[in-house]
């Protein structure tokens, strides 16, 4: 481990060996079981979090219900200022939080910095932003009336996360609802707890130097019993969740229930559509990485590539011998491509697919399997897999977090392409390789991608925080990070105002007294 400078990384980001699993900014502490967190790299105890009970959960709500009465009244853009100091603790510790990253989840330390990269490109958004918080003025049809709106803070924001994204996603969302006015409480996955006690040390110092309510940001660990006490919970007015879609559709039903805000980021089941007009080095490096980066475990993942039958086995060929230059192995080694899976149980379900694919009819292209010996000692190393399927395969439609791609043949133009494309129940990103105009446009037009995001000649993964961030249908329809959608973090209100002497009514009413 030291190799990898992995104890120090620890150090410097304050964990412990044991570490208190709630926290509202000043004061950490839990009285719940201990959730141990080990390494899918190398098998190996990382630290242990104390959970949280439902007392420590209802004292950290407390806090946070307090801390937001003040916080409210702080001007936007001085609370940009706070995420502004954030942002630059982050790149204070990119280094160490990157490598936790990366040894507590599996993925590349490329990407276990690309993913602290994104939490400071939050930031920097969220700081602009937090003065550019715009209503619309509209004009009254009365006389001497004006009208505006304005967005106000909401409250208690409520965020659940998932082990694949365990840092950015969380920021994603502080930092707009920071600069919104709100509070967070957070559960992050339990299988990356430690990475969530790290970005809370590294906020709480924020909170400390800057003498802020305690409470902005609180951090709670725990199963899902402790999501569902966050659902019902009539103070959170909104919930953030990134998971899967069958927990989507427990978290939305629970909060309807309510009828509060959700924020859904679910599954997805992305595919990259390669027309005969295609540049083919470009498919393949946006394919390969698209599928196999992160170990498959995006929700952008590239899982289809729907190819032209006029150029299926040229790219047949070019992606099977890519993917033999594919070089797995421990993630902290810059010289390898594909690291771990989370844990053994998605090991399981990864080769599950491989004997559906076969059993539903499929082909392999390139053999998977799961590694063994020296390096592999945490079995959750597996061989990032190609077979030959139907769009219509059960499980080409199921999203299987893992590296395995599925080719699929299509004939005639690019509307047949895209009724594959569009053909699952998930909706959140799509690609088209081509150098042809009127097949780019096609695939964008209301006729083509039914998807949150739609990229012409880039790969499904690897969106930029500033455009709005979901999908459509299955992937639960919310949008967070850039663009307008700070919007869901406030709430809008409407106002009229007269300035004259009499009382006009609108829609021309009369009502004499
Ligand atoms: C996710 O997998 O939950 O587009 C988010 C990407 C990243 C975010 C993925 N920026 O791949």
């Amino acid at each position: 481990i030291s190799e990898f400078g992995i104890a120090e990384a620890l150090q410097k980001l304050g964990i412990n060996k044991i570490n208190e699993g709630t926290s509202t900014g000043l004061h950490n502490f839990s009285s719940g079981e201990i959730l141990e967190s080990y390494s899918p790299v190398d098998g190996k105890l990382i630290g242990s979090v104390k959970m949280s009970t439902a007392e420590d959960y209802e004292k950290t709500i407390q806090v946070a219900t307090a801390a937001f009465k003040t916080f409210r009244l702080m001007p936007a853009p001085q609370r940009g200022e706070i995420v502004r100091q954030f942002g630059e603790k982050l790149r204070q510790n990119k280094e160490a939080l990157g490598k936790l990253v990366s040894y507590e989840m599996g993925k590349s330390l490329q990407e276990g910095y690309g993913e602290v990269q994104e939490m400071i490109d939050i930031c920097d958004f969220a700081v602009g932003l937090s003065r550019q918080l715009h209503g619309l003025t509209m004009h009254s049809e009365r006389p001497g009336h004006r009208m505006y709106e304005q967005y106000h803070p909401m409250g208690v924001v409520g965020i659940i996360s998932a082990f694949n994204f365990p840092v950015a996603v969380w920021a994603w969302n502080t930092a707009l609802a920071w600069i919104c006015g709100d509070v967070c409480v957070w559960k992050p996955s339990e299988k990356t707890p430690l990475c969530g006690i790290a970005c809370q040390n590294i906020i709480a110092e924020v909170i400390e130097e800057n003498n802020l309510p305690e409470g902005i940001s609180c951090l709670i660990n725990g199963d899902y019993k402790l999501g569902e006490l966050m659902t019902s919970d009539a103070r959170i007015p909104l919930i953030s969740a990134t998971g899967s879609t069958r927990m989507g559709k427990i978290v939305a039903q629970a909060v309807a229930a309510r009828l509060g805000k959700s924020l859904l980021e679910l599954g997805g089941n992305n595919a990259i559509i390669v027309t005969p007009d295609a540049d083919i080095n470009m498919t393949i490096i946006g394919a390969v990485f698209g599928a196999v980066g992160t170990a498959g475990q995006r929700c952008t993942s590239t899982r289809r590539l729907i190819i032209h039958e006029s150029i299926f086995e040229k790219v047949k060929d070019a992606i099977v011998s890519a993917y033999k230059q594919l070089k797995i192995g421990n993630p902290l080694d810059e010289n390898n491509h594909v690291g771990p899976l989370i844990d053994k149980e998605a090991v399981i379900m990864y080769a599950a697919a491989l004997d559906k694919v076969v059993a539903q009819g499929g082909t392999i292209l390139v053999e998977g399997g799961v590694l063994s010996g020296e390096g592999y000692e945490s079995g959750c190393y597996v061989k990032p897999a190609i077979a030959l399927a139907q769009n219509s395969f059960e499980i080409v439609q199921h999203e299987t977090f893992a590296p395995v791609l599925y080719l699929i043949k299509y004939s005639g133009d690019v509307d047949n392409a895209l009724e594959y494309q569009n053909g699952v129940g998930q909706g959140l990103s799509s690609a088209i390789m081509t150098n042809n105009l009127r097949e780019a446009e096609r695939f964008l037009s209301v006729v083509g991608s039914d998807c949150g995001i739609a990229n012409v000649n880039i790969g499904t993964s690897g969106a930029e925080i500033g455009g709005a961030f979901g999908g459509e249908k299955d992937t639960g329809g919310g949008r967070e990070s850039g663009s307008d959608a700070w919007k869901i973090y406030m709430r809008r209100q409407t106002n009229t105002i007269n300035y004259t002497t009499s009382l006009p009514l609108a829609q021309g009413i009369k009502f004499d007294l």
